[in-house]
């Protein structure tokens, strides 16, 4: 068995201070950089995305532009715009432990890790068939939306997944909650909640 881990969307605006920034955000990063130090050897590679939005768009009806206001459900506020500090990994994780970036949302809403291509445009189920993996760990933000879809999107790619909870921060308590609960039914093995 190759297992990886996926590090999910560990950017300045999900953290504290950051236009969508959930509570926790910041700890989390440095947990998964401590987590990454202390267990390397287990993963064939640690692989990351960002959400990559496009300025001056509401990229695909996800992102709502003041004076509007989103439901923080299904619309959003402005963030992780290509190539602003909001879009970068929050200081607390250390990207020289990264191995593959990715990058997903540009114009659209993306959820799912598995919707994310490299800097040179290759497909991460590219990237995981060359590594022949088969088994995913999921640490990052926000456990409620995107570690929840990549996971569940894993799943349906029959990998054996896990989430490692304790890695994880969600946008609201219940909503977390819940996403742990649809994880477990759906086979998803939650490790530490
Ligand atoms: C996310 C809300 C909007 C996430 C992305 O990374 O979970 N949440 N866009």
């Amino acid at each position: 068995m190759t297992r990886v881990l996926f590090v999910i969307d560990v950017q300045n605006d999900f953290c504290e201070g950051g236009s969508l920034g959930v509570a926790g955000g910041a700890a989390v990063a440095a947990g998964i950089t401590e987590y990454i130090l202390e267990n390397r050897e287990q993963y064939a590679a640690v692989i990351a995305s960002r959400d990559w939005h496009d300025a001056a768009s509401d990229n695909g009806g996800h992102i709502v532009w003041p004076p509007a206001t989103p439901d923080y459900v299904d619309t959003w506020p402005p963030h992780c715009i290509a190539g602003t500090f909001g879009a970068e990994y929050q200081a607390n994780l250390d990207t020289s432990l990264i191995d593959v970036h990715v990058q997903k949302g540009q114009g659209k809403p993306s959820y799912s890790i598995f919707e994310g291509v490299t800097a040179a445009g290759e497909s991460l189920s590219t990237v995981l068939q060359r590594l022949q993996a088969s088994e995913v760990d999921l640490v990052g933000i926000a456990t409620d939306y995107c570690v929840l879809a990549s996971a569940l999107d894993a799943m349906n790619a029959e990998f054996k997944v896990r989430v490692l909870a304790n890695l994880t921060a969600g946008v609201a308590p219940e909503s977390s909650a819940k996403a742990l609960q649809k994880l477990t039914h759906s086979g998803v093995t939650v490790v530490g909640a």
